[in-house]
Parts: C-alpha cells; structure tokens; sequence
C-alpha cells in the first residue's frame, strides 16, 4: 500500500515507537514547549492521534530554565508488564523517566537517572532493564554507553559500560539517538551520526551479547546526506518496531527543505519498512522518501481539521514554558486571554500565548476575538512563531489611543504593516501555503482584506534549528492591568493540496471530544 511521509507533519523530531497488542505509541521532542512530550497513538501506523503528553505538570521538569530549542530532547518510550516508560533529556537537568500505565491518565513525576550523556533509551530483557546514552568514554571519545537500572527509581543497578564508539569510518560525529532491540540471538543497536543536520544518518551495530563487543553495519542504514536539493534530507535519528503481523519498521525524523537542508515546519516524523538482510536489519534503498509503500493494513488519511474547544484546554495546545495558570480562561465556549507584560520576544518569558504545531506546509488558522485596549502597546491576535527572536505578529494594537491592526516580524528584515481598525469583533486569517503565509482580516459585518503576505520563518529566527512553527493565540501588553482579550473561535485547517478542500481526514490534530485527558493539563 502506497503512503505519504511524513506520518506526523509540522514538528516533531526524534520520534521513539512501541506497540502493545495492535495498539502502537509515538514520542518527539518538545523543547521549551508546554505540556511537553506529545503522545500519539494508532492502530495502523499511519493515522495518528495526540492522546496526551508525558510533563502536563509545570513541577514535573523546570521549564524557568529552558531557552529556544532547550528543554526537552529524544525521548525514548516503551512498554513493560504493563506499564509505558517514557526516558528524556531535559537540558541543564539531566535524564529523566516517567511512568504511567495509561498514557491518556498521566504520567508519574520523573525520577532522576545520574548518567551523562544525551538521548536515553531503555532496553527490558530477562527480567532485567537497561539504559543507554551517549555518554563519553574515559577519554572522552564520543560512544554509547549502558548501565543496569532500577526504572521505577531511575538508580543504576551497574557501573556504566562503554559499548559502541560508533561506525568506525566515521566516529567522532555526533554519537547519537541510541536504542537497542534483542531479536533472533543477535542485539542490535541503532543510532544517529552526522548531526541532526544534511550530513544526518541512522547507523547500525550488533552483538550476540548485550554488553558487546559490537560489530559495525558497514554503511549506515538510512541517509539523504548524498542528496542535494532532494524533497528530503536530514534523515537520522530513528527506533523499530515490530508490528502485530511480524513486518518490521522504522520510525526517523526527516525534513521536508526549504531550501539547503532546512524546513520551517522543523523536523518531522517519517516511517519505513524494514527488511532483514543477513541478519542486518535494511530500510528500503537507504534513503528517506515522500512517496512509500509498505504493507500497511489500512488506508492513509490526509489533511485535518481542528476547531478549538474552548471550554476546556485541549492537549494539543502549547505553551511557551510553563503557563501563568490565571492568564488563561476557558469560560463556556470562549477563551480569555489576560494579556501578559511577559512578551512573545522575552528570551526566558511565559508569554500569555496558546498556540499549535503548524499543522502542514499549507493550512489555514482563523480566529475570531474582541479585544478593547485600555493602554498603548497592548496587542492580541495571531502569531507565527519560531523563537523567541523569530517570530510574526497579526494582532490589533493600540498606539496613541488608537486601534490598528499590524503585522510585525521579531527579527529579520520587514517593515512593519499598520491599517485603520474598527471597533467590534474582528476575525483573523493565517493562510500558509508553501514557502509563505498570507494574513487577512475582517471586522464584524466585513469582507476579509489582505493585511500583509509574509515569508516564512528561516534558520536564522531558529536559534538551535531543533524547533518548527507554531501558530498561535496571544495578548500582551505594557501596563500591569489590561483587559483580557475574548477569543469565540480558533480552527486550523490542513489543505492537501493533492486532495483539495473539502477533504478533510484525521492526521497529527483531529478530534476534539476524543480526547480523554483534555482538561486536566496546566
Ligand atoms: C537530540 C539529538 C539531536 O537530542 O538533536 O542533533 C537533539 N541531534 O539527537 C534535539 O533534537
């Protein structure tokens, strides 16, 4: 059956799998965003749905600390007699694990494992688990090293071994992403090499027994690096899984280029069948594709459609850190939105903005809101968002005791758009298509007119490249008291352009209701 990549549109990297029964899970990073660790889950490896998130607590991780594409990193999950172990770096902390034995009814607080290194994983075997990182060696070389753990305690139940310098031809680059499998006799691991960036791969070795010696796989399993201008590059950092037939494959992250190497979507999660060759484990020609075919046992649904419930918070909103609880309202079916003197460009700040990964290079975010400014330089709206020090705003702002609609960017070349508003509701557009995003307005009563049609966000508004847009709802002002702005609707549509409007299917954001753990986050 012929599917399209990525599974998971719009950000999010570092992709760990596990199956229970015919049910599979699926994690990426977070980084400064909260609630953090997003949680998905199929039936089919292809339609996916956020049930949850690992950290929905501010107490469980210390997101005060945690700048632009810091936060949380690589987490691995898996399943065990019953319960899901979901592993992590959070940068400036070290490596943490959660627990829960239902990931739609929240995770445990995270328990400390003292080992360095970025990237944990966990294997479970003989009734004994086992962590692994990419912690150095003793002289500092880069390696994957692994250690007997307690998981409940996260306490090491072992000394810390050396068990993979990485594929020989290569090493030092970027020792990364290690996760282990025991199949047939043989224990494999997989990992990353080259940076997250073009030179990026998925590499191999394997042992008949855990602690090594390993033996490289002689070229890495799966790379775009060889590929200039391709639809695909960055292809690396990925982890298996068996499906309840017996097929195996794997799940890695992917760009889809803007240019060079980078997307402003970020990374993103793509999947491949795996074959089994000598004993080696061998992912279709070794490069990432758009285009696949697999023997999947159900059909791809594309594009989405997600209207906000604003009664409650729905798990798939982000924060920028941890949210100042009382700044966000969900009142009957509308959403209000104290406007916050901590700002979208505060490097370290807890913005009053709720916002969603960009669903797919094009989709369409409206909003309608009412917003009555008492001081300048109070403004709500929309905003397309980076970084701290990359992002767009289209909100309605007062300034000298008048209103004005305006679009601004934070960062970058652009000069500012400003337009007469008028009083009343207003609805607001983002049109994203491609390489740009087109930003329209209308007044209550009023046809929707063009404010301005801006290009996307770029690596340099990146800082660390790790992140991709979201898109958002926000209020921010200057003063220590303003009105809150009142939010009656937010929807973002993704348009395949391949299918056309109208046809809207289940992918990274649908369902509403269906969501089990709505309201509990914040
Ligand atoms: C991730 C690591 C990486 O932990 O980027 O460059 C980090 N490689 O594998 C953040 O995604």
């Amino acid at each position: 059956m012929i599917y399209e990549n990525p599974i998971l549109r719009g950000f999010n990297p570092d992709p760990s799998i596990c199956r229970v029964g015919k049910d599979y899970y699926l994690v990426t990073s977070s980084f400064e965003y909260f609630p953090g660790i997003p949680v998905y889950h199929s039936t089919d490896l292809v339609n996916w749905l956020q049930i949850g998130n690992c950290i929905e607590r501010p107490e469980q991780l210390p997101y005060g600390q945690a700048a632009a594409g810091q936060g949380v990193w690589a987490p691995t999950i898996r399943h065990h007699e019953g319960r899901f172990y979901v592993t992590a770096t959070f940068c400036g902390l070290g490596n943490v694990i959660v627990r829960s034995e239902d990931p739609t009814d929240g995770w445990s607080d995270p328990v400390r494992v003292e080992m360095d290194g970025i990237d944990p994983s966990l294997l479970f075997e003989g009734g004994k688990a086992y962590y692994c990182t990419n912690q150095r060696d003793e002289d500092d070389r880069e390696a994957i090293s692994m250690a007997e753990i307690d998981v409940d305690t996260g306490s090491l139940l072992s000394p810390v071994r050396v068990i993979w310098h990485g594929m020989s031809s290569l090493r030092p680059q970027y020792l990364e992403a290690p996760h282990l499998y025991h199949k047939d006799g043989w224990y494999y691991l997989l990992a990353a090499e080259g940076g997250t960036k073009e030179n990026h791969m998925i590499t191999a070795a394997r042992s008949r027994s855990l602690f090594g010696p390993y033996e490289d796989c002689e070229s890495p399993l799966l790379t775009n690096r060889h590929i200039r201008d391709g639809e695909v590059a960055c292809t690396g950092h990925g982890d298996l899984v068996e499906d309840e037939r017996g097929q195996w494959w794997a799940v890695y992250l992917a760009t889809r280029p803007d240019k060079g190497w980078y997307s402003h979507l970020g990374r993103e999660t793509f999947l491949t069948p795996v074959r089994w060759l000598d004993d080696w484990p061998a992912m279709g020609d070794g490069r990432g594709h758009l285009r696949c075919e697999g023997p999947l046992w159900a059909p791809q649904a594309v594009g989405s459609d997600w209207q906000a419930d604003l009664s409650c918070r729905q798990p798939q909103w982000l924060n920028v850190r941890e949210p100042v609880r009382e700044r966000y309202l969900f009142w009957g079916d509308r959403l209000h939105l104290i406007p916050s003197r901590e700002k979208l460009s505060d490097p370290l700040g807890r913005p009053t903005f709720l916002c969603l990964r960009q669903a797919d290079l094009s989709c369409e975010t409206e909003v309608e809101f009412r917003f009555e400014p008492q001081a300048d330089g109070s403004e709500a709206g929309l905003a397309i968002y980076l970084s701290d020090s990359g992002h767009y705003v289209f909100c309605l702002r007062r300034e000298a005791g008048r209103k004005f609609i305006e679009v601004r960017r934070q960062g970058g070349q652009f000069t500012p758009v400003r337009l007469k508003a008028e009083e009343g509701k207003v609805r607001m557009k983002i049109e994203a298509s491609g390489k740009a995003y087109r930003l329209s307005f209308a007044f209550e009563g009023q046809a929707f007119r063009e404010a301005a049609t801006v290009p996307s966000l770029s690596l340099a508004d990146a800082g660390r490249a790790f992140t991709g847009t979201l898109i958002g709802i926000f209020a921010q002002c200057d003063t220590a008291k303003e009105r809150d702005a009142e939010f009656l609707s937010f929807r973002m549509t993704e348009k395949n352009p391949e299918t056309g409007p109208g046809v809207f299917h289940k992918t990274v954001l649908a369902g509403n209701s269906e969501q089990a753990s709505a309201c509990r986050i914040g």
